[in-house]
């Protein structure tokens, strides 16, 4: 997983524009501002290949980063940011969509926020990967905002909370101090190798 060996392919804004080939892909979940983007970026090992913002609801479509040319890792539109009054659901639509076309998808990763725990949208994301039986690791990102007990502790809350069972990992990670991704990258490579 470099730069070098990593292309923006598909900048979805409509479930038809989804890639159609066999490759496997493991997509990243969670609400706007919790640092998907970011964490895109720090495994691939660049500044800005995924863009990132202070400002909530910044990728508003599905985009599929194809990693040595074997598997798309999947930007998926961040929920939680209501955009215009119209919008019923905190859920994008396409991100929707996604979900539920997608027999290639071999693991989301479901990115929580260390500090502000899990929320209600969280909690219902998680039932969701549960209840379809998607295979989901939590990631627990900005821990470097916590001192590394308070961090710990974090992620025993959010297992508590969210009811979680012994398998499923909770992987704490910083994209800017780069704690985590060693083990993410396992996690993702050997949930690939499992796949083929
Ligand atoms: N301190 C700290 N800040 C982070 C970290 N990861 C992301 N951020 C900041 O959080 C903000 C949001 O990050 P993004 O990666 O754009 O979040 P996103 O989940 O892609 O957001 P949407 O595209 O809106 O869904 C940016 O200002 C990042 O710099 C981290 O590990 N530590
Ligand atoms: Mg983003």
């Amino acid at each position: 997983m470099h730069a070098n060996d990593t292309v923006l392919k598909m900048v979805a804004g409509r479930p038809d524009q989804f890639p159609k080939d066999a490759k496997p892909q493991i997509a990243l979940s969670g609400r706007s501002n919790v640092g998907k983007s970011s964490l895109i970026n720090r495994l691939i090992g660049v500044k800005s290949l995924a863009r990132t913002s202070s400002v909530p609801g910044k990728t508003v479509t599905v985009n599929f980063y194809e990693c040595e040319s074997r598997f798309y890792l999947v930007d998926l539109p961040g929920y939680g940011y209501v955009q215009n009054k119209e919008r019923k659901s905190a859920f994008s639509s396409v991100a929707d969509a996604y979900f539920q076309q997608n027999d290639r998808l071999k693991l989301v990763l479901q990115l929580i926020d260390a500090k502000v725990g899990a929320t209600n949208d969280d909690l219902t994301m998680l039932d969701f990967l549960h209840k379809t039986g998607i295979p989901f690791a939590v990631v627990a990102t900005k821990c470097d905002k916590l001192s590394a007990s308070a961090a710990e502790r974090a992620a025993s809350e959010i297992r508590e909370k969210a009811n979680l069972e012994e398998r499923i990992p909770v992987i704490l990670f910083s994209a800017k101090s780069g704690r985590g991704k060693e083990e993410l990258k396992g996690l993702i490579f050997s949930c690939l190798k499992s796949s083929v």
